[in-house]
C-alpha cells in the first residue's frame, strides 16, 4: 500500500506565507493512536490490509512480534492484559485471520483479560452487499456475541476514538477482549496532518476506581466474624486487581484459612501456613462463611453447590460486576467494587480482633493437610520406570523451587491437574494455564506473551496434545529467541496413549498420538533439544536450559499408562444412560 504524504498545492509559497497542510492517513493514524495510549507491542499475522501497518509500527518504534497463527496471538496479547492491566492488542487480517484471532479475544472475554483485536476488513459495500469481496466477513457482527464491545470505524478522523473507546471497554470494569474493525478504505485514507493530529484522544484513567459502598464493607465483615468455620477463596480476579499487599494483609489479620485459584496460586506464597489448598475437599465441604475475592461460582467451583459444598454455607463476594452476584447461589454479602479499593476499605473497617479463625477449625485444616501431604508423598516420591506425571513433575517443581521468578505456563489435562497440584507458586501472576474454558492451546501464545510482556524466563508444561495446538510457534520463540523452555510431557496420545481402535481395524485410536521425537522440532529452528527418559536427566536438561536463557524443548517421555481420561474432570463426560458408549 503506497501512502504518500504530499502537498496537496503547487503554489509557491513564499517562506513567510502558511505550508500548505500535511497529510496524514489511516496507517499513521491507527500507530500514533496507540502510541499516544503507551502501547508499545502489538502481536499479529501480517497480510492485506493491515501489512503496512505492521510495517509502519515498527518503523515507528512498537515492538511487532509476528506470530505463525493468530489464535497463538490473540492468546499472547491476552496474557500479556492480564498481567499489565493494559489491552494487550491482537492485529490480524480479514476473514479467516480474523476470525482465527477471535477464538482467542472470546478466551479473553470469558477469563476477564483486558484484549483488543484489531483487525482489517474488506470492502464495506461489497460485504453489505454479499457480492463477494477477497476475504469477505461482517466481522464487526461477527464478533459481537464472543467479545465485550465491538466496534467498527469508518472513517479515519475516527480512528483516535474508535482507539479509545477500544482501550476504555477493555479494561474498565471486568476486563474483557474487545473487537476493533479498521476497514482498508479506512487505513489508506488521507487526512490532514493537524486534523488528524487533533483527533487522537488519550485516555484518561482507562480503568476507573470502584469504590464498594461502606455497609457493604461492614455487611461482610460482620457476617465473617459471625462464622464459626470461614475460608477466603481467591480467583485471578484478585491476582489481576494488583492488590497483592491488602489481601495478603487482610488474609494474615484475619487468620482466615484461604485457597487459591489455580491462577491465583502464588498471591500468596502457596507454603504460607494459612494455605488450606491440600485441604481442599474439607474446607469446600465444612466452610460456614465464604469469601470469594474475585472468582466466580461457575464449574470450577462446582457451582457453589452440594455435596462439595455445605449446603448452608453463607458467601461474601468481592466482585467488579454486580449481576455475578447471586449467579448460582444467593449471595448474603455482595461488595461491588474493584478489589484494590474494595481490600483497602475492609483494613480499615476491620476492628481488631473482629474476626479470628477458631482453633478448631485451624487444627482440622492442619490435621487434614498433614494427612493428604503424607499421603501424597508416596507417590510423589516414588521411581517408576517410565516416568509418570508425579516423578516428572517433582524434578520440575525442585529446579523451580528456586527460581520463583519464573513463569509457569500449564495446559493439558493430567499435565495440567498434577501441575497444579505439584509445582507451588511463590509470586503473584506467575502461574498461566488453561482458564475459565479449559482450553488447549493456549500454551505458545502464553508463553511468548509473558516473555514479551516481562523479559522473564518463562517454563511452558505441556501435555503432548496440548503442545500440538500451538507447536508452529516454537518458530517463533526461536526467531525472537525468547528465554521459554517447553516441556512435553509424552505419553503418547490424549489423556494417555494405550487406547485401542474398538474396529480391530489398523488406524489409531482417536486418542492416540505419535510418540514423537519433539525434540527435533525445536531443533529445526536452531534451538536446543532434550529428550529425557528419567527425572535426573530432566533435572540435569531444565537446569542447563534455563542457564542458557535460550529457547529449549524437552521431550519428556512419560508412562503412555499414566493418565486418566479427561483428568480430574473425567466425571463431565457424558455417560449414556444404555451402557458404554464406548462399543
Ligand atoms: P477463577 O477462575 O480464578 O475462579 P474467575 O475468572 O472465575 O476466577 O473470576 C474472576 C472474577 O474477578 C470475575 O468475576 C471478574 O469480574 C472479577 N474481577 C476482575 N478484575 C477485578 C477487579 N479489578 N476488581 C474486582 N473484581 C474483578
Ligand atoms: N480442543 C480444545 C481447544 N480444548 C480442549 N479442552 C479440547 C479440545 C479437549 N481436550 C481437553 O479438554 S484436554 C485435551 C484435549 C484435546 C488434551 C489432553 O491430552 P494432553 O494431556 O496430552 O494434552 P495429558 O496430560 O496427557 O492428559
Amino acid at each position: 500500500m503506497a501512502t504518500t504524504l504530499v502537498n496537496t498545492t503547487n503554489e509557491v509559497e513564499s517562506p513567510t506565507e502558511k505550508q500548505s497542510p500535511a497529510l496524514t492517513d489511516g496507517f499513521r493514524l491507527v500507530v500514533d493512536a496507540l502510541k499516544l495510549n503507551g502501547i508499545d507491542t502489538i502481536y499479529g499475522v501480517p497480510g492485506i490490509p493491515i501489512t503496512d501497518l505492521s510495517r509502519l509500527a515498527q518503523a515507528e518504534g512498537l515492538r511487532f512480534i509476528g506470530f505463525r497463527h493468530e489464535q497463538s496471538a490473540a492468546y499472547a496479547a491476552a496474557i500479556s492484559g492480564y498481567l499489565t492491566k493494559k489491552p494487550g492488542i491482537c492485529l490480524t487480517v480479514s476473514a479467516p485471520g480474523f476470525l482465527n484471532g477471535l477464538v482467542g479475544t472470546a478466551n479473553a472475554t470469558t477469563n476477564c483479560f483486558p484484549m483488543i483485536q484489531i483487525s482489517g476488513s474488506s470492502d464495506r459495500e461489497i460485504i453489505d452487499l454479499q457480492q463477494g469481496d477477497y476475504e469477505e466477513l461482517d466481522q464487526m457482527n461477527a464478533a459481537k456475541p464472543y467479545t465485550k464491545a465491538s466496534y467498527r470505524v469508518n472513517k479515519p478522523e475516527d480512528i483516535g476514538i474508535g482507539i479509545a473507546r477500544a482501550i476504555r471497554a477493555a479494561a474498565s470494569g471486568r476486563p474483557g477482549g474487545v473487537y476493533l474493525d479498521l476497514t482498508g478504505d479506512v487505513l489508506a485514507a488521507a487526512l490532514d496532518a493537524d486534523a488528524g493530529a487533533k483527533s487522537l484522544v488519550q485516555v484518561v484513567d482507562a480503568s476507573p476506581a470502584q469504590i464498594p459502598a461502606s455497609e457493604s464493607i461492614k455487611r461482610a465483615l460482620d457476617l465473617l466474624a459471625s462464622a464459626q468455620r470461614p475460608l477466603i477463596i481467591l480467583g485471578k480476579g484478585a491476582a489481576y486487581a494488583q492488590a497483592d499487599n491488602e489481601i495478603r494483609t487482610f488474609v494474615e489479620k484475619t487468620g482466615i484459612p484461604f485457597l487459591p485459584m489455580s491462577m491465583a496460586k502464588g498471591l500468596l506464597p502457596d507454603n504460607h501456613p494459612q494455605s488450606a489448598a491440600a485441604a481442599r475437599s474439607l474446607v469446600l465441604s465444612q466452610a460456614d462463611v465464604v469469601m470469594l475475592i474475585g472468582a466466580r461460582l461457575n464449574w470450577l467451583l462446582a457451582h457453589g453447590k452440594a455435596p462439595r459444598w455445605s449446603p448452608t454455607v453463607r458467601f461474601v463476594q468481592v466482585d467488579i460486576v454486580s449481576t455475578e452476584m447471586d449467579s448460582n447461589r444467593p449471595i448474603a454479602a455482595p461488595v461491588v467494587g474493584d478489589i484494590g479499593s474494595a481490600m483497602i476499605a475492609f483494613l480499615e473497617a476491620l476492628k481488631p480482633g473482629q474476626i479470628q479463625a477458631s482453633a478448631a477449625w485451624t487444627k482440622a485444616i492442619e490435621e487434614r493437610k498433614r494427612y493428604n501431604v503424607e499421603r501424597m508423598s508416596a507417590r510423589l516420591n516414588a521411581n517408576p520406570n517410565p516416568m509418570n506425571f508425579s516423578s516428572a513433575l517433582r524434578a520440575i517443581r525442585d529446579v523451580l523451587a528456586g527460581r520463583p521468578d519464573i513463569y509457569v505456563v500449564n495446559e493439558g489435562a493430567n499435565t495440567l491437574d498434577f501441575g497444579r497440584d505439584i509445582i507451588d507458586m511463590y509470586e503473584p501472576r506467575k502461574r498461566l494455564d488453561c482458564g475459565t474454558w479449559g482450553v488447549m492451546g493456549i500454551g505458545m501464545g502464553f508463553a511468548i506473551g509473558a516473555a514479551v510482556t516481562t523479559g522473564k524466563p518463562v517454563v511452558a508444561i505441556e501435555g503432548d496434545s496440548a503442545f500440538g495446538f500451538s507447536g508452529m510457534e516454537l518458530e517463533t520463540i526461536c526467531r525472537y529467541s525468547l528465554p521459554i523452555v517447553t516441556i512435553i510431557f509424552n505419553n503418547g496420545g490424549v489423556y494417555r496413549g494405550d487406547d485401542v481402535n474398538r474396529s480391530g481395524g489398523s488406524d489409531p485410536a482417536p486418542t492416540v498420538l505419535m510418540k514423537a521425537r519433539y525434540d527435533k522440532l525445536i531443533e529445526a529452528y536452531g534451538g536446543t533439544g532434550y529428550h529425557v527418559t528419567d527425572p535426573q536427566a530432566l533435572t540435569k536438561a531444565l537446569t542447563e536450559s534455563l542457564a542458557s536463557g535460550k529457547p529449549a524443548l524437552i521431550n519428556c517421555v512419560i508412562d503412555p499408562t499414566a493418565g486418566t481420561e479427561s483428568g480430574h474432570i473425567g466425571n463431565l463426560n457424558p455417560k449414556s444412560q444404555i451402557g458404554d458408549a464406548r462399543k
